[in-house]
This record gives C-alpha cells, structure tokens and sequence, in this order.
C-alpha cells in the first residue's frame, strides 16, 4: 500500500509509504485524494497528521512520471483538496521534504518537523519552477528574499531556519508522530497558506540582489531566471491567477530541451556504481593513508577526516609534513568557517603525520599523491608493498598514469586500484574510479562504497592514458588548437564555449593550471611515441618562450593587472603557424565543432570498453570538467538533438 489510513482515537493518521524518498507517484496522489474523501466524510476524525514512512517525507513529484503527459488528480489538485478540508491537516516532515513534498506540507494547515530535517523547493535544479503551489504559498509563509533564494537557488533550508522564518510552526522535541499528534490532539481550526498575505520583503534590496546572483550564476540554464518571474507572479498577483500562470510554466518547461537534460544527469549520477560487484560485501576502513602533502594530497586527507575516517599522511621530510600538515589544518578550518564541518576539533583529533610507511602499517587503504611520474609512483607502490597489510587496498591518484603498470609492483595487483580526484578534492563531486586488469571484487566494492561514504559521484573508468575525463578534455584541446590554425583566435573559441555554459573557455583554462603541465605530458607521450610531435605547435611555442600562463603573467593571455587580455604576441605566433587563409568561423561553427571532437572521442573510449556507458560520460563531463549541466552532458544531449 502506497497510503495508509490509521485511527488514533479522533486523530487519522495518514502514511505515505512509496520507497526510496515517497516520490509523489500518480498512485500516491490518487490515494492522497481518497484519503481526503474518507477524512472529511468520518465526523468522529477531527484532525489528520500526515506523515511519511522510511527515511523522508516526501521528496517531490515522481521525476520518472516527467517524460509522460500527466494522468489525473494532478498534484495541484490534491493540495488544494487537503488546504480546503474542514479537518485540520498536520504535516510531520523528517528527512527531506522538497519540491512537491514541501508543497503538500505547504497545503497542510500545520507544519511539525523533525529538528534534523530539510525542507526545500528543488525544481530549478532539474531545469523547472515549482508546479503545485509553491511560488505561491511559499511567500505567504516566508520573506519573499527567502523565498526568492529557496525558488530560484534549490537549496533546501535547515528545519531550525524554516521555524525561524515561518515554514513551520514548530520542532518536535522528541518522537515526531507523538509531537504531530499531541499538536492535532488541540484540534487546530484549519489555517489556509493561501488566505494569508503575503509576508513580503524584508529588504527591498536584498530580493533583487539574491535574484541577480542566481541569475548571473545560472551559465544557461533558462530555468533560473523563470522561477524569479514566476515567484513575482507569487508575490504580486492573486493567488488562484498566479496558480494558474505556475502550473502552465511548470507544464511547459517540464517538456524543454532543458529539463530533459538535466532528468537525464540526475538519473544517470545515480547510476554510476551500479555494478554487480558494488553489491559484495567491502572490505572495512577507517583508517587512510595518504602520502604527498600537497594540494591534492592535503585536499583528500582533509575529505576523509570530514567524512569520520582517521588519516595518517606521510610525507618525505619534516618539513614537508609540517607544510602537509597545516594544508590539512586550513582546508578544514575553511570547511568549519562555510559550515562544511561541524567538529572541527574531532577531525583534527584523528589526524596523524608522519615520514615513514611504517606509520601505514595498520591503514586500510592508502591513497598516494606524489609527483605525477611513474617512476616516483612505482618507488611508493613499492615501498607500501612492503610496509602495509596485505590486504589494504593501495591507490593512485594519478591523472594519466598506466594504473595497469602502478599495479604491477605490487605483489599482489589485485589490491592496487585508481582513484582519481578533483581539486579541490574537498569540494569536487566527481571520482573516477580506475579499474586494472587485475583489481579484486572486493576492492571495486570498497571503491564504490568509500565514494558514496565521502559524498562523491564515482563513475568507473578502465585504464588508458587519462582515463575518461582527461581523454575527452585532451581532444578538446587539440580542436581548439585547430581552430586557431583555421581563422580562430583564442578569445574567440574561449567566448565561443562561455557562451554555450562552460564556466571557462579551454585557453583560460590552460593559462590557470599552467601550460606547462600539458607540455611535460606532450613530450613524455612523444618521447613514447604516442604523439608525432606536430601537435599542439603553438603551445609548444609558447612553453618555449616561458608563457605558461597566469604564474608567468602571460600565456594563451596577457594579463594586465591579473586580468587576461587578447595578446598580439600570441596572435603572431598563431599567424606564423597557419599555413592556410583564414577562415571565417562563426561561434556556432566554433561550438559545433568542439562538440564534434568530445563526441567523437567519446564514442572511442565506448569502443575500447574504457567508458561503461555514454551516461557515464555524461557524468563525468558534468561533474568534472564543467560541461553545462543542462545539456544532459555531451553524449545525451548529441542523441536528444539539443
Ligand atoms: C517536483 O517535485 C515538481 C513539483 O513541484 C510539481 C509536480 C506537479 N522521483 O539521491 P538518492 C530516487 S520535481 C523519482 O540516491 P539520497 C533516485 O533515483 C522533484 N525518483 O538518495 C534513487 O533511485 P535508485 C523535486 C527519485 O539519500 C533513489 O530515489 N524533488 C526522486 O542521496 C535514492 O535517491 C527533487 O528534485 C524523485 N523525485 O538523496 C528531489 N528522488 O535507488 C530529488 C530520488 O533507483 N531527490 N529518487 O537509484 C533528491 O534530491 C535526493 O534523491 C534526496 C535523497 C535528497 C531526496
């Protein structure tokens, strides 16, 4: 039974129970209907709770209903049901109570939470606005800035803020069904969210501020800018007209190309790790190990004391562990400070440090982050062969590495594993989970479950020169490299790719991270014989001449006073390596080619087996590489046509 009916005495409680999160299913709204019908006809009920069974109340309309037309009673239906009922409803929200959820609890005619749980109106996220009243009873609840932030930014407020500003009445102190029944037990009159007024704006700027912000962050996404409008809609117009224009909005984006895209990222992030081996029993950990203290080391020392784990961090000198040390030390009293970590004392409580592996002798998985060089590697695999239980798992952080190779030095390849973070590893979602040949069962088990554990998405890639990301991020490069040697300048193919949503063009980014990183990996693949050595000339050139970007005050840019200008250096350079006329190319030309060259790549690393699937890829270019969340990632969005 998806909804079930109780009596308590005078009070009925009515319990969603669909798993996983109680999406509002067209079962679930039919059921919510029928228990209007019953509650209303029975005089001896004199209140409703309306409560959730499992981890949350319900966590929004079913998205997997989204790709077909809407069946009857519609959502909007069912809340209006429930606000014009003469019994009181009570809604007892634990977990997380968004988008649709929170608009059933908005039609309530009270509001009792769980103190750790989440109230939030997600919709924009997944490229829509609110579709059952929640631009319209939000604001009669809350200040119409807090209402602006929470329609138009997703993001789901504390149970102690929504009391604070109005979405609840009150924190359950102990058991959540007795606080909502003792508060039915009073028999409340029945208070409509739609005849309150609305609560208006606390600070005439502050609305208008937070909406430009989400407006200018939205890189695209169209769905951003709606659900201002719709929420002023809310705000000014009369309820039932502003309804009315909500759910057309609603109706009308849930078929764009948009939402589709960003449906089709949200399922697919969720698919990831769905391998048969990721069902076997992992082995334990609660002790890493890491070894390199720099950035990325420090980043994913400091995750994983975040996330409850013990962390010895081993570094090759004293000072260089003093150095790791306080990395470790800032990135997690930055985290406290943003209010990523609420125990600050506790994580640094079980950080250690040391200089030798035989501080690793007890850790059950060691991720190393030295310099990205297979022989440093194969020294440190070598030496953790040595010092740690032979059945720790061992990782590496490589980037582009032969994790097939690392492995090899072990004496037993099957512990060996690549686990390839993003920086700042802290805040990045993506892990790419690098499978050798020999990997055990069981440490893929460990990789799947460590990434969910430090709230990472990991996606599973097979072995190869920069497994999927780098790979699809290379040939990225190498038409964009094209592109200049067709007609292109560098501003004009970066504005090209800003325009279409990535947060960065490809030659600005390369003046961050340094174009002397690719340079050292061009050489190492041409000295492999991997590259001709005809690409990338310009580059080359520029690396010659010490222009590796934004450290050296000049690179793809000039910068001036730290801002990136159009070089005409560069474009010397650019006009000496083109060997035909210029062409004219447009930013669309620009832009479809660079989708060409991923999609092209993409479908390579499908046929060597590196990528599991196109979905896969999807994620990884979304989560890692800033590719516009939107378009549902570059393989989704080349099939649907958008
Ligand atoms: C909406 O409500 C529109 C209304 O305004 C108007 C309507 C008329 N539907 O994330 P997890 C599945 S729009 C269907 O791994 P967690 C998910 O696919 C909606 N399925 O768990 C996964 O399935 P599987 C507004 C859903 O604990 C499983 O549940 N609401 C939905 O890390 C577990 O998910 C949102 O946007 C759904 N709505 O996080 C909320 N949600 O096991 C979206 C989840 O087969 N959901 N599933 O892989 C979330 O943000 C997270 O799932 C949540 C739990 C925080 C709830």
């Amino acid at each position: 039974m998806t909804v079930t009916l109780q009596r308590h005495g005078a009070i009925a409680v009515v319990r969603i129970d669909n798993p996983p999160v109680n999406a509002v299913s067209h079962a679930v709204r039919q059921a919510l209907m029928d228990a209007v019908a019953q509650t209303e006809s029975d005089a001896k009920i004199g209140a409703v709770v309306l409560a959730c069974a499992g981890r949350t109340f319900v966590a929004g309309a079913d998205v997997k209903e989204f790709d077909a037309p809407p069946v009857e009673p519609h959502l909007p239906d069912v809340i209006a049901a429930i606000e014009a009922a003469d019994t009181p409803w009570v809604a007892a929200l634990h977990g997380t109570a968004l988008g649709g959820g929170l608009e059933i609890a908005m039609g309530c005619h009270y509001r009792i939470a769980d103190p750790k749980a989440r109230m939030g109106l997600p919709e924009v996220t997944l490229g829509l606005v609110p579709g059952a009243g929640g631009t319209v009873r939000l604001p009669r609840l809350v200040s119409a800035d807090l209402a602006v932030a929470m329609v138009a930014g997703g993001k789901p407020i504390t149970a102690r803020a929504a009391l604070d500003a109005g979405l609840v009445d009150a924190l359950a102190e102990g058991d959540l069904l007795e606080a909502a029944l003792a508060f039915a037990e009073t028999r409340p009159e029945p208070r409509r969210t739609l005849d309150l007024p609305v609560v208006g704006k606390t600070d005439p700027e502050a609305f208008d501020k937070i909406a430009a912000n989400l407006r200018r962050k939205a890189r695209g996404q169209s769905s951003v800018a709606i659900a201002v409008e719709a929420l002023e809609r809310g705000l000014t117009l009369p309820p039932a007209e502003a309804l009315a224009e909500e759910r057309a909005t609603f109706l009308s984006l849930k078929t764009s190309d948009q939402a589709r895209g960003l449906r089709h990222i949200f399922f697919a992030e969720r698919a990831t790790l769905a391998d048969p081996r990721t069902k076997i029993e992992p082995r334990a950990l609660t002790h890493i190990g890491v070894v390199g203290g720099g950035t990325m080391g420090a980043g994913i020392a400091s995750l994983c004391l975040m996330r409850g784990l013990s962390v010895t961090l081993i570094e090759r000198d004293d000072v260089s562990v003093e150095a790791g040390a306080e990395r470790v030390r800032a990135t997690l009293e930055g985290s406290a400070n943003r209010g990523l970590l609420n125990d600050l004392d506790g994580a640094w409580a079980r950080f250690q440090s040391a200089t030798d592996y035989n501080a690793l002798a007890e850790a059950d998985l060691v991720i190393e982050a030295v310099f990205e060089d297979m022989s440093v590697k194969k020294e440190v695999f070598a030496g953790l062969d040595a010092a740690t239980k032979p059945d720790a798992i061992l990782a590496t952080n490589t980037s582009y590495l032969d994790v097939n190779d690392i492995a090899a030095c072990l004496k037993d390849p099957s512990r060996a594993i690549g686990l390839h973070f993003f920086s700042p590893a802290h805040i990045m979602k993506l892990l790419e989970i690098v499978l050798p040949d020999a990997v055990a069962d069981d440490v893929v088990a460990t990789a799947a479950r460590l990434s969910k554990s430090l709230g990472k998405i990991g996606v599973f890639s097979g072995v190869c020169d920069g497994f999927i990301g780098n790979r699809i991020m290379s040939s990225y490069r190498s038409e964009a490299d094209r592109l200049l040697l067709d007609g292109a300048w560098p501003s004009e193919v970066d504005a090209a790719m800003r325009t279409f949503g990535f947060p960065m063009g490809i030659f600005e980014m390369q003046d961050l991270a340094g174009l002397d990183i690719a340079w050292a990996m061009r050489k190492r693949r041409r000295a492999e014989g991997k590259l001709t050595g005809n690409e990338s000339r310009i580059a080359d050139r520029l690396c010659e001449e010490g222009r590796f970007g934004r450290k050296t005050n000049g690179g793809w840019y000039d910068y001036v006073d730290g801002r990136a200008q159009p070089s005409q250096h560069v474009a010397k350079v650019i006009d000496e390596e083109r060997d035909a006329e210029r062409m004219a190319l447009s930013q669309d030309d620009i832009v479809s080619r660079i989708l060409g060259a991923l999609r092209r790549e993409a479908e390579a690393l499908l046929e060597e087996g590196i990528a599991r699937s196109a979905d896969d890829i999807d994620v990884v270019m979304v989560n890692g590489y800033g590719f516009p969340r939107w378009t549902g990632g570059p393989m989704f969005s080349a099939w649907s046509g958008s």
